[in-house]
């Protein structure tokens, strides 16, 4: 192979390389043998070469849809990228993931998601995890121009900037997000350069026709991430020659002047650096590229596709732990839920390597509820800390550092607040396994609070375990006893896998026995909490309770039910259900969720399915109604189900209405958990 000591023949190499392999793809694409939507980055080529010659191996790279480039230059391997395109096994995902999720971790090379700035604060947490594990290393963020007008973005700029970060931020301004010219997307006369250094990031631009000048400028940031870990961030002038996605040109289309193609193309930083080099180099150099591209594409066509068998073996990363599950011992300590959950918290940070904590408020006076106080005092400020209100940039954060080897707790107060990080939740790190072909795992927790009473209304109360429960990679639970949810808690840190953790507000200071030491309970089973014969009550979370006080008023009338905390939404524990309601022949589901779409639409269509013969009534559903939380607590008073609408239904279904139930249940009003409670929250 050609000297490449010379930097300029390397440079010039690396980016001939990307040119003729892209050049191939496009010659190739319209064969329909790679069938997945291709953004090629001719023209473009200075910004991964110039930028990744400065790196290390070791060094991290994640990238976004135009990814090509990135992955080649970091010393991506060619033949599992083109097998990638073809959809075959021997790709770098396994046929999983295609050109807009490459991932070599050999390389470095993290991997690259296409949902515009969405890939940038996982790098943001990749370069927590260089910062909190002490590893050398630096992390480079690639993405375009339009990453630029994504929230996230400067969510992740701001919080790189607040802990100081080894991470250097390359935007790629080619001018345009597809057809939309950067005029009608930002305002004039503010270069994107100035945006990171309102986050107090080092800035600096250039544009990219002077290949070894540009690699100048990433060698100054890359040296000053490096030796001072602090974020810095570089705008590279680009332009993109073929279609944004595609093989082929669409200068026909009009939507960019002439003249701006062509003062482009005659700028361009491959033919410039030419010059340089001697022809004979330059043809030894094209000749070897050529046939590592003709060795590839027959490596790619050769391959095997992969087999449907192991379609859904990639949708959850296995828990491959040798040491068994920690058992609880016996105990009659009473503790409230939410110090059951400080607990297993504490357990957590001390016991399972790579934890931390991070959530809004985690270490202030109140401390989450009391979920989280006097853990930082105990573990830390690196190990628990407080958060900007970034959340969906806090859970691609999470999501960086737990693919890199960390085991983040992330909190929300509420589940409403979750919702503006369904991007990082849904998108992310529900597929993060997957999509890398199980290469890479997410073991991360997301607590989140459901709210009730006190007038919290709308944006402050809202059940929507259901949501998460639809999406496959997710685990969903929903502990019900300060038992439970010390146990699940320490079961989903221990679980390879992202776990959506929700905990209703109203079981907070209900307390129970909960031994001291640590312990898990499994993440996929349903719990019998009393035996019965006549009904199943199965309970979601809070409504467990009700369904408990509810057997409590039915065996009064001589109706025995089985009670059935559910405690895992995803997976749901249907044998445990169904050898329920097989024996009972009558089933109510109580969750304090909206029924339309929930958990008891699923619960009640499942068993019909299975057990259609064994039932004497259809599934009984009790929900919330079809409409938002009200905020007048006299609104409230009729909106929340009750142990008596448990019984009342019951005893309907049983056909024995005239059965009447003593009114001695929940006397407090419906807007608040007990009498102690006097809010605000
Ligand atoms: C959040 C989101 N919105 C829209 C898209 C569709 N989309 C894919 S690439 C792209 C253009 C992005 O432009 P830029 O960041 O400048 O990158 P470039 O394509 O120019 O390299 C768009 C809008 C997306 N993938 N993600
Ligand atoms: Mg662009």
């Amino acid at each position: 192979m050609t000297d490449l000591s010379d930097v300029t023949y390397r440079l010039y190499r690396s980016m001939l390389r990307v040119r003729m392999i892209e050049r191939a793809i496009a010659a190739e694409y319209s064969n329909q043998e790679m069938r997945c939507p291709v953004h090629l980055s001719i023209g473009q080529e200075v910004a991964a070469a110039a930028v990744c010659d400065v790196l290390r191996q070791e060094d991290w790279a994640l990238s976004s849809h135009r990814s090509h480039a990135h992955y080649l230059a970091k010393g991506g391997d060619l033949n599992r990228m083109i097998a990638e395109l073809y959809g075959k096994a021997t790709g770098c995902t396994g046929g999983f993931g295609g050109s807009m999720h490459l991932t070599d971790l050999k390389a470095g090379f993290i991997g690259a998601t296409p949902i515009v700035g969405s890939s940038i604060p996982i790098a943001v947490g990749a370069a927590l995890s260089v910062k909190q594990r002490g590893l050398d290393k630096v992390v480079v963020a690639f993405f375009g121009d339009g990453a630029l007008e994504t929230g996230v973005a400067h969510e992740s700029m701001n919080f790189a900037s607040v802990h100081q970060l080894p991470i250097l931020f390359v935007c790629e301004n080619n001018l345009y997000s597809v057809y939309s010219p950067l005029s009608v997307r930002q305002p004039p006369n503010r270069p994107l350069c100035e945006l990171p250094k309102a986050h107090g990031i080092l800035s600096d631009s250039i544009i990219g026709d002077d290949a070894l000048a540009v690699l100048g400028r990433a060698e100054r940031l890359i040296a000053t991430t490096r030796e001072s870990l602090q974020p810095t961030f570089l705008e590279i002038g680009v332009y993109r020659w073929v279609e944004h996605c595609g093989h082929q040109e669409d200068d026909h289309l009009g939507y960019r002047p002439d003249a701006e193609i062509a003062d482009w193309q005659s700028r361009d930083a491959l033919t410039i650096l030419e010059a340089g080099i001697p022809s004979g180099v330059r043809e030894t150099m094209a000749a070897e590229i050529d046939q590592e591209i003709a060795q590839a594409f027959q490596f790619a066509r050769q391959s095997e596709f992969p087999s449907a068998d192991s379609l859904d073996t990639k949708v959850y990363a296995s828990n491959h732990s040798a040491e068994p599950a920690l058992e609880p011992e016996p105990t009659t300590r009473m503790i409230t839920f939410a110090e059951a959950l400080n607990e297993a918290q504490a357990y957590a940070l001390e016991n399972i390597e790579g934890t931390y904590l991070m959530g809004l408020g985690a270490p202030d006076p109140k401390g989450i509820f009391g979920s989280t106080l006097g853990l930082q005092e105990k573990f830390g400020e690196k190990k628990v800390f407080d958060v900007p209100i970034s959340e969906n940039a806090l859970t691609g954060v999470a999501l960086g550092s737990a693919a890199t080897g960390l085991r983040p707790i992330l909190t929300h107060q509420r589940v409403d607040f979750a919702l503006v990080s369904i991007d990082q939740i849904v998108n992310q790190a529900a597929k993060w396994h997957y999509m890398f072909g199980g290469e890479m795992s997410a073991p991360m927790v997301i607590r989140m609070i459901i709210g009730r009473g006190w007038g919290q209304g709308p944006q402050h109360s809202q059940a929507l375990h259901a949501w998460f429960a639809h999406i496959p990679g997710l685990k969903v639970v929903l502990p019900a006893t300060g038992y439970d949810a010390k146990g699940m808690l320490i079961a989903a840190v221990k679980d390879e896998n992202p776990v959506v953790f929700l905990e209703h507000r109203w079981l907070y200071n209900i307390k129970d026995a909960v031994p001291e030491s640590g312990y898990e309970i499994p993440l996929d089973k349903a719990v019998i909490k009393r035996k019965g014969a006549d009904v199943t009550l199965i309970g979601i979370s809070y409504m467990t309770l009700e369904c408990l006080r509810a057997a409590d008023l039915l065996a009064r009338q001589g109706i025995s039910a089985e009670v059935i905390d559910l405690r895992s939404v995803r997976p749901i524990d249907y044998d445990t259900l169904i050898n329920s309601v097989q024996k009972t022949g009558l089933v109510l589901i109580a969750d304090h969720a909206t029924l339309v779409g929930s958990i008891t639409s699923e619960l009640a269509s499942r068993l019909s399915e299975k057990l259609f013969d064994s039932l004497k009534k259809a599934p009984i559903r009790v929900g919330l109604p079809d409409y938002p939380v009200p905020t007048s607590h006299q609104l409230a008073e009729g909106y929340y189900p009750l142990a008596s609408t448990i019984f009342d239904s019951t005893v309907t279904a049983l056909g024995l209405p005239s059965l009447r139930r003593e009114l001695t249940t929940n006397q407090i009003p419906r807007d608040q958990p007990d009498a102690s409670f006097t809010g605000p929250f």
